[in-house]
């Protein structure tokens, strides 16, 4: 389904989807009220309908991934706390240092194998304040990000996630998932998001990634969390009035947009093969999603970059040596056909 302007093909992610028609419909027809005053219902159906699936008590519907796990973060943190995360994880990478300004909270940081953390490590990365003669911070949450972004996209089995869990309630840390793309882990390993977050306190879970809406995360957890997380969301000025609009992209994308993320895994993969028997550096293993990652050569990333794009196919430079191209919604078996081409030609 293409379903957006111009010519080209967009790899550099699946947040670049637009509203398709369907989508657009819904958005106008929708049912809304003023959410900060509590009364929106399309809002509400969101929520109740995310942390149902979830298997969790209630939910908020925020602006952005950033801002799920930042009041997720803050509504159960304390300044002068720490987290603990992986080394590649995007609440470390790409939010701005947000934990820190936001929540006042360092960070303990772990090495992931394809950014996926070894519950050993994280225990082991768990600092407590008491019994260190007030020289360390206390670290309170664990924070679990799945799919990995720079994993490749990776999914963490089943008793990996578990283990986690479990090594974080054993030493009184709430446990966090970044699951801006849970669905494609849930899609990819079969497994229902509701089993994936069974042992977790809270979940982020972002509806403008592959599931194709225009904007929109929601937090799920318990309903004392989830009202702590409501004056933070207020207070980081991310109360919205008739987000209804906005709310009902996302029921449309929940009703219609996740089982096709099959699609997009089936296209990334066709599109990994193809350029790694190229000769490109793709690891193969880390190809479970949506996401292909692309060694190249020290310093040459940019110059890969431009020579795909002279050719119409648009990819992201993630550091001076590597790539990624993500198929979402709009990319179809022509455009990775397309993308294929590109990459050979800019060998
Ligand atoms: N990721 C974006 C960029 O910010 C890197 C992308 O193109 O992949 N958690 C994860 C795991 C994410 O990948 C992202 C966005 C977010 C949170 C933040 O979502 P937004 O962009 O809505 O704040």
């Amino acid at each position: 389904m293409r379903e957006y302007p111009g010519g080209r093909v967009d790899l550099r992610s699946d947040t670049v989807t637009q509203p398709t028609a369907g989508m657009r419909e819904a958005m106008t027809t929708a049912i809304v009220g003023d959410d900060v005053l509590g009364d929106d219902p399309t809002v509400i159906q969101l929520q109740d309908r995310l942390a149902d699936m979830l298997g969790k008590e209630s939910g908020l519907f925020v602006s952005s991934g950033t801002m799920c796990n930042a009041t997720a973060i803050r509504a159960q943190t304390e300044p002068g706390d720490e987290i603990i995360t992986e080394a590649h994880s995007h609440i470390y990478i790409y939010e701005g240092g947000g934990f820190a300004a936001l929540s006042g909270v360092s960070v303990a940081l772990v090495e992931g194998l394809n950014g996926i953390m070894n519950p050993e490590d994280v225990r082991s990365a768990i600092r407590k304040g008491d019994g260190s003669l007030g020289h360390f911070p206390n670290g309170s949450m664990v924070c679990v990000e799945n799919t990995a972004n720079r994993g490749g996209g990776t999914c963490y089995p089943l008793e990996t996630m578990d283990e986690i869990a479990r090594v974080s309630t054993k030493n009184n840390c709430t446990s966090h998932i970044d699951g801006a793309r849970i669905f494609n882990a849930s899609v990819a390993m079969g497994v229902e998001v509701a089993r994936i977050a069974e042992h977790y306190d809270s979940v982020s879970i972002c509806l403008s990634k592959g599931l194709g809406a225009p904007v929109g995360s929601v937090l799920v957890g318990s309903s004392q969390m989830i009202e702590r997380a409501y004056r933070w969301r207020k207070m980081f000025g991310g109360g919205m009035r008739q987000s209804g609009i906005l709310a009902a992209a996302g029921l449309y994308a929940l009703d219609n947009n996740i089982e096709r993320l099959r699609d997009d895994h089936y296209r990334a993969r066709r599109l990994a093969e193809a350029v790694s028997e190229m000769g490109y550096n793709v690891d193969m293993n880390q190809v479970q999603t949506n996401m292909v990652y692309i060694g190249c050569e020290k310093g040459s990333a940019e110059e890969m970059v431009s020579k795909l794009s002279d050719q119409g196919v648009d990819t992201l430079t993630i550091d001076d040596s590597s790539i990624r191209a993500v198929t979402h919604l709009h990319i179809t078996d022509e455009d990775v056909d397309r993308a294929i081409e590109a990459f050979a030609a800019s060998r």
